[in-house]
């Protein structure tokens, strides 16, 4: 069987993956519908080599589509997605719209693929925060042994996750700088070039950004502990793709560095990059490209008894945006759902 597949805000740095994801992984697409805004009209895609032109986003456009694949913003979402999903079509949200909607499953197919059945009330799975999914993927299999009680996440993002723009707006700071030129911010609201930005997202009034919230509402959902004690701090950096998290954990029953090693090798979707003595540890210019969330740098910390320490490196446009959301279409078409 093949599908009718729509992708909303196509013209985007995870709409473009999403394209290359579906035609790589030889999803069965039977139709592809390209939407994006008004914007973007007159441009054309090219998919398993034929060019077709983007259709604005319209509230027809989901008649007869089986998918949407969504990655043009929560407004957007909030706007198209309900309707497309009372068109009988399965919306895969990227956006932050529906992620903590009781109804709607929050899904990272490793960690959770048994909530996914619960998509029927509105037709609509979320695809998790990118940074969320790249601290998650990890902690499922040493939660499963040790059970996690308190997380303490450190993120390093790349400029991917806001968008094409933004990393336009780094590769030309960093020509600007090499000229001498002044570097112009616009999408961040300082120079992210040679510089740190301790801001993603808009601040809260607790003092949290609203990404180091995403981590604390989204972890809980997606692991099922609703109670489960976690802090974030999440930082941009002047890399391109891959975002990078530094993770501690407390868990209840001891969690030696071989044990999880043994249990992060054996899980899908890690890599385990592991061997100080040789400097082999996953670093985000390596991690781009790639499937696979890499972890390493695992150790027992030292200052609390069962305390465990990691860095896990996942790129942010694949496995935290349009390779999670194109394997939730694969795990509902295996569960015979769709
Ligand atoms: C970033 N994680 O790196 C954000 C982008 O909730 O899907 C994704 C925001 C979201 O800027």
């Amino acid at each position: 069987k093949s599908y009718n597949v729509a992708v909303a805000g196509v013209t985007g740095a995870v709409g473009q993956e999403m394209l290359k994801i579906l035609e790589e992984r030889n999803f069965p697409v039977k139709q592809l519908k390209p939407l994006a805004s008004q914007r973007s009209v007159g441009k054309i895609v090219t998919f398993r080599g034929e060019k077709i032109p983007v259709e604005i986003l319209s509230t027809e456009s989901f008649q007869g589509m089986d998918f949407a694949l969504f990655s043009a913003g929560a407004s957007i979402s909030k706007e198209f997605a309900p309707l497309a999903g009372q068109e009988g079509c399965i919306v895969i949200d990227n956006s932050s719209a529906f992620r903590q909607d009781p109804d709607v499953p929050l899904i990272i197919p490793e960690v959770n693929p048994g909530a996914i059945v619960d998509f029927r009330k509105k037709n609509i799975i979320a695809n998790p925060n990118c940074t969320t999914i790249v601290t998650i993927v990890p902690l499922k299999p040493l939660h499963d042994y040790g059970r996690i009680k308190r997380v303490v996440a450190s993120s390093y993002q790349a400029a991917s996750g806001a968008g094409a723009k933004a990393m336009q707006e780094l590769e030309d700071q960093v020509k600007e700088y090499a000229f001498g030129r002044e570097m112009v911010a616009g999408v961040f609201p300082y120079q992210i070039a040679f510089n740190l930005i301790p801001q993603v997202d808009v601040f809260l009034d607790n003092f949290y950004s609203k990404e180091e919230m995403k981590m604390v509402w989204e972890t809980r959902k997606i692991m099922g502990e609703p109670d489960l004690q976690i802090t974030a701090t999440c930082v941009r950096v002047p890399v391109l793709r891959a975002h990078s998290v530094s993770v501690n954990i407390e868990t209840e029953k001891k969690i030696t560095r071989d044990k999880a090693i043994e249990l992060l090798s054996a899980f899908p979707g890690v890599t385990v990059q592991d061997d100080p003595a040789n400097r082999v540890y996953p670093m985000p210019w390596l991690v781009s490209g790639k499937d696979n969330c890499y972890v390493g740098r695992i150790r027992e910390d030292i200052s609390c008894p069962n305390g465990l320490t990691l860095w896990s490196v996942g790129d942010q446009i694949r496995k935290g945006a349009a390779l999670n959301a194109i394997q939730i279409a694969e795990l509902l078409i295996e569960k015979k759902l769709v």
